[in-house]
């Protein structure tokens, strides 16, 4: 028996060679609707943690491209976790695929026409994931899915030698602003912190 997902998914890769265009390192691996299909697919990849420097993983909805151009990216922005060097590679699989299996099991309710996907991007100055969402002036829906991400990250099950929280802070930006960056740090639209300050 087969359990289908609400929609379709594409898994995609972007290769580590920086001598090529961006657009021709990002290739799909591949399309799912079923619960067998993605485990079947995820338990045959190595997790981003085992990806080398500078590549991504990205899943999105079919027909969505993980890319800023797109008219269904072009007013979005993401939820950024940056997962601090210091922490073990096992940090960003947890953070990963518990993200990944909320988004594909639809845990974002009426706000899941607002998601566009999940990246994550493997770097030496520290990695991260985020979720990207369809428009960057939708404060409230972006509050919603951000507090489900926080409760989803603080509630995750982790081996006793992780330390808690597995995260500090999310983070949104609009993409706008990751596109035309002249420093290293945007600011934020919106921010949740892992531990609520008293
Ligand atoms: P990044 O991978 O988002 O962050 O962007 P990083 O600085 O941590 O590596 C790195 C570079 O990849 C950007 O400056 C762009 O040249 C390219 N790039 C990234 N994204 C998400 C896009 C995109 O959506 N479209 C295009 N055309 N280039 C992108």
């Amino acid at each position: 028996k087969r359990h289908m997902l609400r929609q379709s998914w594409t898994y995609w890769y972007l290769n580590d060679n920086r001598s090529m265009n961006w657009e021709d390192r990002l290739k799909k691996i591949c399309t799912f609707n079923t619960v067998e299909d993605f485990w079947a697919l995820y338990n045959n990849i190595k997790t981003p943690s085992q990806l080398n420097v500078t590549c991504d993983y990205n899943v999105f909805k079919q027909g969505i491209d993980p890319m800023w151009e797109v008219p269904e990216n072009a007013h979005g922005g993401r939820w950024l976790i940056n997962i601090d060097k210091g922490r073990t590679a096992e940090v960003m699989d947890i953070i990963w695929l518990e993200i990944l299996i909320a988004i594909v099991g639809e845990q974002f309710g009426e706000d899941m026409d607002q998601i566009c996907g999940l990246v994550a991007n493997v770097r030496a100055k520290g990695s991260k994931i985020s979720v990207w969402t369809r428009d960057h002036s939708n404060e409230a829906a972006n509050m919603r899915i951000g507090n489900i991400i926080k409760q989803k990250l603080v509630t995750a099950p982790v081996p006793e030698k992780v330390n808690k929280p597995i995260f500090d802070v999310l983070r949104y930006e609009d993409h706008d602003s990751c596109q035309h960056k002249t420093s290293s740090s945007i600011k934020a639209k919106l921010s949740i912190a892992a531990v609520d300050m008293a």
